[in-house]
């Protein structure tokens, strides 16, 4: 007998992959957890019915994520990501020396303990000595924070459940307090080829614009998620993504990207028509 998993990119459109095992199912206190192992794309976790990634094209979007503002700001020593209990943010935060603290803000500890257990590729480097894991809401974290972080990534489920917050006009003002004069904020930002993931995407861009004076979109491939293209939000009180590219010392750090390089970096700041449309309201 075969087994597929299928999630619901909308009503009306499915994807499908077929599975070898599955090997964990579980309701937390606060979501559905499941994490498989497939024929094609590796093993796959699994957050209430949504892929949050895949063995296959993870490092895509971790690239994505977190090289961005890295070649922005070479002086990024204290670093906070919200949500992420995967660990693939903090991966490729540990790879660069300068980082000195991480505050990884999980809401759910049975995210951590069974990627530990399940996703060594992306959780291997929650270990390191200076990574923090505080077991709670990032709504909450932020509030009490103020201009103590040189960059502040949002690595959220989708705007649906417990990461509904991290959407919030709240959350946004508070991570902009909670970011120092040349902080960045990044967040994964859903996509528009979907109304629903548009619409989503276009309010949350909104709320950024209202508290930073630069807030841009990228995009990247990932062929796992609804419609495989993929925005992140980049916002700053001082720092342009693109002028102030540092290629020359991302280029020093010496590190092996498979998606991610200096080229991409200025790239995927130009959007296609059918995002700058929804951007500009046209959509
Ligand atoms: N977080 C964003 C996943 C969004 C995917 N949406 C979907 N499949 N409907 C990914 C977390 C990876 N660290």
């Amino acid at each position: 007998m075969e087994l597929w998993f299928t999630e619901n990119h909308t009503e009306s459109v499915r994807f499908s992959i077929k599975i070898k095992e599955h090997l964990v199912s579980e309701q937390s206190e606060f979501q559905k957890i499941d994490i498989l192992e497939s024929e094609e794309l590796g093993r796959i976790l699994v957050l209430d019915g949504f892929v949050m990634l895949t063995e296959k094209d993870e490092y895509i979007y971790h690239e994505m994520i977190t090289h961005v503002p890295m070649s922005v700001n070479p002086e990024i020593k204290r670093v906070l990501v919200i949500g992420g209990g995967d660990g693939g943010a903090v991966r490729e935060l540990c790879r660069f020396k300068g980082v000195e603290h991480i505050d990884l803000v999980e809401i759910d500890r049975r995210v951590v303990e069974l990627c530990r257990e399940y996703l060594p590729f992306t959780a291997g480097s929650l270990g390191d000595e200076r990574v923090h894991i505080h077991y709670e809401d990032g709504l909450k974290f932020v509030r009490r924070r103020e201009n103590e972080y040189d960059l502040i990534i949002v690595d959220s489920t989708d705007p649906f459940g417990p990461g509904e917050g991290l959407f919030t006009k709240e959350f946004y003002g508070n991570c902009c307090k909670a970011l120092n004069e040349r902080g960045i904020l990044v967040n994964q930002h859903e996509s528009t080829f979907y109304d629903e993931y548009a619409h989503a995407m276009k309010r949350a861009h909104e709320r950024i614009k209202s508290f930073f004076p630069i807030a841009l979109v990228y995009q990247a491939h990932i062929p796992t998620y609804p419609s495989g293209q993929w925005l992140f939000g980049f916002a700053s009180k001082k720092l342009h993504p693109v002028n102030d590219q540092n290629a020359e010392w991302w280029v020093a750090q010496g590190l092996r990207t498979r998606y991610y390089n200096r080229f991409v970096h200025s790239g995927c700041f130009a959007l296609p028509n059918n995002v700058r449309d929804v951007l500009a309201g046209r959509i």
